[in-house]
């Protein structure tokens, strides 16, 4: 055996690429791989039961009802433009249950890496009389990348078609590596190469951050509301405040990696004290695997 040869009849602990291939073969998750690596997304289907979805939306329109001063109805409302719903985490348990979603998680840290955090989880509500939401990147770094730095797990809670305000995103647009320019090329309804995802609610559409996406007009009344829940490299500014807001109770009644999504091991960011580098090893030391 040659001395760079692996022994795999010694115990050892896992690497973290068998780790993150390994949730992706358990779970069936291949197929999506190649998609987002050749198109910049792959959809999942019932990825979220029913109930979950249903109470997902309860919680964002109450929130969305108390920042608007109205009351919106999900099936009628054509009263105008309503406020997003945002630092949905600490508004209900039920996002603790979402943000670990065993289907996403395992792309995600296929996208991002084992250390990846939790950045926002926010939700579009699109109401008849919005603007289409112009054909964007979420990566916000300066250059865009790939490996991407920034990924998005958007999530239907009502179902998708394309004049009900549906996903609207270009296939393939994540191999340019750059973000639209014109207007032409940004507006979804004349960039000739962007298509709606029409999609069941409970559905998910994970995509890289460097693909170009927005959203449909919704043509009818009621509302189309999603939860966009966006992961990012550990290094990254994360976009909610998540870490300031973890509460002890959110993480007794979570498993440990939850305190890791939610940057609370992270070494970045110390006073005084210095760091501690003790609450990272299980990335091992430094790295951003
Ligand atoms: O409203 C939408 O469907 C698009 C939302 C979006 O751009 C995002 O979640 O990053
Ligand atoms: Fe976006």
């Amino acid at each position: 055996m040659s001395e760079a040869a692996v022994d795999l009849t010694q115990e050892r602990e896992p690497t973290s690429r068998e780790i993150v291939f390994g949730e992706i073969r358990r779970l069936g998750l291949e197929k999506n791989v190649v998609e987002i690596e050749e198109q910049g997304f792959s959809i999942v289907e019932n990825a979220v039961p029913m109930d979950m979805v249903e109470r997902m939306r309860e919680v964002i329109l109450a929130q969305v009802a108390d920042k608007t001063g109205k009351e919106p109805d999900l099936d009628n409302w054509d009263g105008g433009t309503l406020r997003e719903g945002c630092y949905l985490l600490y508004e209900d348990p039920v996002f603790e249950k979402l943000v670990q979603n065993e289907y996403v998680t395992a792309l995600m840290r296929y996208l991002l890496g084992r250390s990846m955090v939790l950045s926002t989880v926010y939700s579009h509500v699109r109401a008849k009389g919005d603007a289409p939401l112009p054909l964007h990147t979420d990566q916000w770094t300066l250059q865009l990348s790939n490996p991407v730095s920034v990924a998005v797990a958007n999530y239907a809670l009502v179902d998708y078609e394309r004049d009900l305000g549906a996903f609207a995103v270009v296939p393939g647009s994540n191999q340019l590596l750059r973000r639209p320019v014109s207007e032409d090329e940004s507006n979804v309804y004349t960039n000739p190469d962007c298509v709606p995802l029409e999609m069941k609610a409970g559905s998910v559409v994970v995509t890289a951050g460097c693909t170009w996406h927005g959203a449909y007009e919704r043509k009818v009344p009621g509302l189309r509301v999603n939860a966009a829940v966006v992961y990012c490299r550990s290094y990254i500014r994360t976009q909610e405040f998540i870490r300031e807001g973890v509460t002890q109770d959110m993480l007794d009644r979570n498993p440990p990696e939850f305190a890791d999504l939610l940057g609370v091991n992270n070494f970045l960011g110390f006073g005084r004290e210095g760091p501690d580098f003790s609450k990272i090893k299980s990335f091992g030391l430094g790295r951003f695997d």
